[in-house]
């Protein structure tokens, strides 16, 4: 707070944004855009399929900016998944593992998809910038609302 200005929680998102070190569970299609009862059934069903194909999980990179969440593959760079905030509909915390957490995204209209992540740190971490994220997006949007309207 150099010059007692005080920072935008923008900020931290413009740009390239902020990134967090994970591995992807895996994806699942899920009936619904939300609940927090079949994101809890979804992950642990994808931890199960993972460790009973005894395959490593996939290491990622989540950045997380003003344009949404991308999935980066964390050995070649390549761009897996890219999810603008407006098809994000729902993020739920997995319960039963700290480092888990899953959010659903809107393919196409009734289409869901549910993904499963591991964190390499807690998974409340990156769940919050996600809130803040949204809170951020939502702001600018009503912002350019009002503007448009005077
Ligand atoms: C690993 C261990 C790690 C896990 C890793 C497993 O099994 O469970 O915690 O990483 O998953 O292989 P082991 O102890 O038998 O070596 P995460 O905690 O990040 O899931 P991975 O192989 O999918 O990376």
């Amino acid at each position: 707070h150099i010059g007692g200005k005080l920072s935008d929680p923008a900020d931290r998102f413009r740009g390239k944004g902020t990134t967090f070190k994970a591995k992807l569970i895996g994806v699942e299609d899920v009936p619904e855009s939300r609940g927090d009862q079949m994101c809890q059934e979804a992950i642990l069903k994808l931890q199960a399929i993972v460790k009973a194909s005894g395959e490593h999980k996939t290491k990622i990179i989540i950045n997380v900016s003003l344009e949404g969440l991308k999935i980066i593959e964390l050995l070649t760079g390549t761009i897996l998944h890219t999810h603008p905030v407006h098809l994000i509909s729902f993020i739920a915390r997995d319960l039963t593992d700290r480092r888990a957490f899953g959010y659903i995204f809107g393919v196409e209209e009734g289409k869901h998809q549910f993904f499963g992540i591991k964190t390499q740190k807690a998974a409340e971490l990156l769940v919050l910038a996600l809130r803040d994220l949204f809170q951020v997006v939502y702001e600018m949007k009503k912002k350019e609302m009002e503007s448009a309207k005077t």
